[in-house]
């Protein structure tokens, strides 16, 4: 059974959206979708998706997002290929937007699913960071939009998910996208690295 639908994964491409909180990577990811129609699984959507369920699991999960930590590797691993593998006949390719946060998230994707094809190191600065998610706070209703949220996320980020481009660094497959310019501007990078795919 496990053959089956890693078989059928062979010929998808899967790329990794790494970034910062509030760096523009489901801003991206969306225009992507439309664009290209890959198949867009963000492991913070997937997340939302538990707590707003009301289960027991999901209680955990949004403590653990309240306090700008990282959800348990297993769980979310085993989410988002139980997502790929609903999607496995139809996608052409996976977007897989904020994930993996800590080099162990990479280490084991790989082992279980298979290695990415490209990195898009969605690169934005603190302080535009901070700005966006605090604007985003005022409408979004995300109780991880305010300010003592936000600084805790971007510690785990400095500290976590930072080494994941170091990590990848020496295999060649990360494109670097500043994400300081306006949505179209910092598309525009994103397209150019998707053309040099094909
Ligand atoms: P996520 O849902 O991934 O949240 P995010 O990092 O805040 O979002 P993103 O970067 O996509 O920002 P967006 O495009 O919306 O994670 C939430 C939490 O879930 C984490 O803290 C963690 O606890 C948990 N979690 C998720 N994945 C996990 C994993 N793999 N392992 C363990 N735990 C995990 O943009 C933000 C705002 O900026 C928006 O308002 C947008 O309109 C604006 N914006 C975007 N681009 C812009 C631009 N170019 N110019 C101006 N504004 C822009």
């Amino acid at each position: 059974m496990a053959m089956q639908w890693k078989d059928k994964l062979k010929d998808c491409k899967i790329i990794f959206v790494v970034g910062g909180p509030g760096s523009g990577k489901g801003t991206q990811c969306e225009k992507v979708v439309h664009k290209y129609g890959y198949t867009h699984l963000s492991t913070g959507d997937l997340l939302r998706a538990e707590v707003s369920s009301g289960s027991e699991r999901g209680k955990h999960f949004q403590n653990i997002m309240e306090a700008g930590g990282l959800v348990p590797l297993e769980t979310i691993l085993e989410m988002l290929k139980d997502a790929m593998i609903a999607k496995a006949d139809v996608s052409k390719g996976f977007l897989i937007d904020g994930y993996p946060r800590e080099v162990k998230q990479g280490e084991e994707f790989e082992k279980r699913i298979k290695p990415p094809t490209l990195l898009l190191y969605i690169d934005a600065g603190k302080e535009t960071m901070i700005k966006r998610l605090l604007g985003r706070g005022l409408t979004s209703g995300r109780s991880d939009d305010n300010e003592e949220t936000i600084a805790k996320r971007l510690d785990t980020y400095y500290q976590a998910t930072e080494p994941v481009i170091n990590y990848y660094q020496p295999k060649g497959i990360i494109r670097k996208i500043n994400a300081e310019g306006t949505v179209d501007e910092v598309f525009a990078q994103v397209c150019a690295a998707l053309d040099a795919l094909k």
